[in-house]
């Protein structure tokens, strides 16, 4: 992996002088922690699976055993990873700021175990299962049947994920928190997402039309490239530590 990237001096200077940083997260962060990201070619999670059957109400209608599944495999392969210096950047980052704020739409749990407090999760939390007839009840243990998903020990319904799926709507606090934040932000940071996922795709665009001043950290140019008045075209795991280096001199730990 390449271990040097630019930071221009404005850029340090303006994250320097930042009183309150938003930051969207995507799949990407989490690629060097060797979480599969959702549209990478090599190990897209999307070039294995069709979306349609797995992150979708109907999906999970259709067939409950193979989204259940889907998910459990997801679960066992969290426990190898952990957070890499990119997430650990970022928890590093939010003390130095007064005001913070970190959305993040992935559902690993990474940016918690690195340290992040003022984080929301906008599509929810693999690691968290839930009543799919009850939204609110988590379930901490269950049986795991041969040929479907557990069952709710209350209703009887099939548990799922606590996440949001596409056609879900996002819970409310989380999103209204981020993108209170997106409006009201100097500087946002928009770190390894393609950008096509809506709503959280929208929130870089109401920091720009806010005056914010909006950063991109990913190896690819996305759709969301031309709203960015800075790029740091590099792995996050690299170009955030650099940042924060930059911006205030210090070394961020490798995680
Ligand atoms: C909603 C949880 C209202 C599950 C996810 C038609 C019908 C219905 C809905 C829609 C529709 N058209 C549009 C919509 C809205 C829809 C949507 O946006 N669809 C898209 C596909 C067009 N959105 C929704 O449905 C949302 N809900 O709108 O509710 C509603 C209600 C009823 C009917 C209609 C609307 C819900 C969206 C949430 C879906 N759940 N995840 C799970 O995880 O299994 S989304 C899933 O994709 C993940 O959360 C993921 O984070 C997200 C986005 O992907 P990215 O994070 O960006 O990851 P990706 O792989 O795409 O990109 C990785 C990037 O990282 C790349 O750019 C790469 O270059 C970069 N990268 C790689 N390595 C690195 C790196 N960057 C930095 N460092 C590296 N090392």
């Amino acid at each position: 992996m390449d271990t040097a990237v630019a930071i221009d001096v404005r850029l340090a200077r303006a994250l320097r002088e930042a009183r309150h940083v938003a930051v969207l997260t995507g799949a990407g962060i989490s690629a060097e922690s060797g979480v599969p990201t959702f549209r990478d070619a090599l190990t897209g999670l999307w070039a294995t699976f069709d979306p349609r059957e797995l992150a979708t109400p109907a999906g999970f209608r259709r067939n409950p055993k193979l989204v259940w599944d889907w998910y459990a495999a997801r679960r066992e392969q969290l426990r190898e990873v952990a957070p890499n210096p990119g997430h650990d950047a970022l928890a590093r980052l939010e003390a130095r700021v007064p005001r913070f704020l970190l959305a993040t739409q992935n559902v690993d749990g990474l940016h918690a175990r690195a340290g992040s407090r003022r984080l929301v999760e906008l599509h929810g939390n693999i690691a968290r299962v839930r009543c799919s007839r009850e939204r609110g009840r988590i379930v901490a243990t269950w049986d795991e049947p041969a040929d479907e998903p557990p069952r709710c020990p209350s209703c009887g319904a099939f548990l799922r994920p606590d996440v949001v799926w596409f056609e879900e709507d996002l819970p409310v606090d989380a999103l209204v928190a981020a993108e209170d934040a997106a409006r009201a932000c100097d500087l946002m940071l928009v770190v390894g997402t393609s950008g096509e996922v809506y709503p959280a795709a929208a929130l870089p665009q109401y920091a720009a039309d806010a005056g914010a001043c909006v950063v991109e950290v990913n190896p690819a140019p996305t759709p969301l490239s031309r709203i960015a008045d800075h790029a740091l075209r590099a792995p996050a795991g690299v170009a955030l530590p650099a940042l924060v280096r930059a911006a205030w001199g210090e070394d961020v730990m490798p995680a």
